[in-house]
């Protein structure tokens, strides 16, 4: 089993032929190998200058229309009138999340909600960062609740503000858990936070994101390298897998059926890992299902290895002191959280990052490019399935 990974390795490092957009790259960061930056800056730059050119223009109008700093209902002027952008970021509490709102919310251009579970800690948060605190609002959010979110959609339109851009970010990892934990309506609490929650929001939230008259909205959903099969860290036992979705289907309770996504026994870290799948189909779904119709971006990332965030909170304290420097000198796959939340912050506001459907990762040289999702993360028939038994579990359907 752990061959067919060995056999995938050669074709992690594949170059895509000059001049291709449809890259076939793999996350970058195995040992510290990456892409020659001919092949990075000659990749995508096509789209790249198309898409630079058209945003400049309502910039620089913008610039010259805004009248006062702050989100506010002001009239909309035409199609290309710019104000702050307004940016949703669910778990903005800690790590790439908050790192996330202090990069935005420090250009000035954005305004962003922090979505967080813990007000007070959120509050404190953002503080310490030294973000400007009229560039941020802390609004309550707990993913594990599926009435919490409604309630927060409520609070939300009650604010006023427009929705611009939706970044599903946070997220639990529970490595050492023996026994499978729940959220308020009794799913097991990884997938239920990390998938079914922001599933809810960010179906509720799309009707906003269609009225937002911003130049370029965006759907985000944090992915990651270990829900993908065809990378070494994705091999790593136990290895993502949801199977055909039985339990899921049952509704992860773990009385009737099992926690897990496939019907199989427990195992914390594998629930991440599968949520983290969920969460790659459902921007992929999100994708062939709205952005034609609506012209929003929708798009995932995988941002680097962050080896120092809370995510790490529950793992033994031998793996806290080991992961980081394991990351930084062996698999060259660690990034800073300034660093990471540099990166996001891209994909919620660089021009030339408005291509819809893309895994986004970044190589040694932190240059961004289209990943390749593995099999099982870009299968469209369980993307299918995931979305409409997702649908039935938080009452959409
Ligand atoms: C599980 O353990 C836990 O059970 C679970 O609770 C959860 O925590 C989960 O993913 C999280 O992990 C899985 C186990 C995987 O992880 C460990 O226990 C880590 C320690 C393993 C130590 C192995 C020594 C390696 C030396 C590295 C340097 C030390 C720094 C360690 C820092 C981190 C940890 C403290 O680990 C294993 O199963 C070990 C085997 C890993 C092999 C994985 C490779 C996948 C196979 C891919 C094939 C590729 C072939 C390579 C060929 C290369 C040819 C060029
Ligand atoms: P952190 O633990 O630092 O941040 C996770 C955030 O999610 C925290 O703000 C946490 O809130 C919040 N959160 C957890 N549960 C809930 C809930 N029920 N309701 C609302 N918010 C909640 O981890 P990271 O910054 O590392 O993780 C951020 C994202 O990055 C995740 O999606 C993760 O999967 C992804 N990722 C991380 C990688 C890494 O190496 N760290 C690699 C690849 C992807 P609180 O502060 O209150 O605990
Ligand atoms: Mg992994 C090849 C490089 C590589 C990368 C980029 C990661 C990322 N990891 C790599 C390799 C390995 N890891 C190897 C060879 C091992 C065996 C020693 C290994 C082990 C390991 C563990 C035990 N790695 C882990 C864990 C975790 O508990 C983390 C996890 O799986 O969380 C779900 C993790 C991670 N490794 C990564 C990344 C990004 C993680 C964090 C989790 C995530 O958000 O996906």
């Amino acid at each position: 089993m752990a061959l067919q990974a060995a056999a995938l390795l050669p074709s992690a490092f594949t170059i895509p032929k000059e001049g291709k957009a449809s890259a076939t790259l793999k996350d970058s960061s195995l040992f510290g190998i990456s892409l020659s930056d001919n092949v990075k800056s000659d990749f995508g730059s096509s789209f790249k200058i198309k898409s630079r050119r058209k945003l400049s223009l309502g910039a620089v109008r913008a610039e010259t229309m805004v009248a006062s700093p702050g989100v506010t209902n002001a009239p909309v002027k035409g199609k290309r009138t710019m104000r702050k952008g307004c940016v949703v970021i669910t778990g903005a509490s800690s790590g790439l999340g908050l790192a996330t709102a202090k990069a935005l919310a420090e250009t000035g251009k954005w305004h962003v909600i922090m979505a967080c579970r813990d007000f007070l800690k959120a509050e404190r948060a953002a503080k310490s960062a030294g973000i400007p605190k009229e560039n941020y609002t802390i609004m309550h959010l707990d993913l594990a609740s599926l009435d919490s979110v409604r309630q927060f959609v409520d609070n939300f339109r009650r604010s006023g503000n427009p929705l611009d851009v939706l970044v599903c970010n946070a997220a639990v990892y529970q490595p050492t858990a023996k026994e499978p934990s729940f959220t308020a309506e009794g799913f097991e609490l990884s997938v239920g936070t990390n998938h079914l929650g922001h599933f809810l929001l960010s179906r509720l939230l799309l009707d906003d994101l269609k009225q937002s008259d911003y130049p370029s909205k965006r759907l985000i959903i944090v992915g990651s390298i270990t829900g993908n099969t065809n990378t070494l860290a994705g091999n790593v036992p136990p290895k993502a897998n949801l199977g055909d979705l039985r339990g899921l289907a049952r509704g992860l309770d773990g009385l009737n059926s099992s926690a897990m996504i496939d019907g199989g026994d427990f195992d914390g870290a594998k629930a991440y890992k599968d949520s983290k799948v969920c969460n790659m189909l459902t921007m992929q779904e999100f994708h062939r299902r709205y952005h034609e119709e609506t012209g929003i971006t929708f798009a995932s990332l995988y941002p680097g290895c962050i080896a120092t965030t809370g995510l790490f909170r529950e793992h033994i304290p031998l793996f806290r002191l080991l992961f980081p420097p394991f990351q930084k000198f062996i698999t060259k796959g660690f990034v800073s959280e300034a660093e990471a939340g540099k990166r996001l912050a891209q994909v919620v506001s660089d021009p030339s990052l408005t291509k819809s459907g893309v895994y986004w990762s970044w190589n040694k040289n932190s240059s961004s490019f289209e990943n390749q999702l593995s099999e099982e993360a870009s299968d469209a028939e369980k993307a299918r399935k995931v979305w409409e038994v997702s649908e039935k579990l938080v009452g959409l359907a």
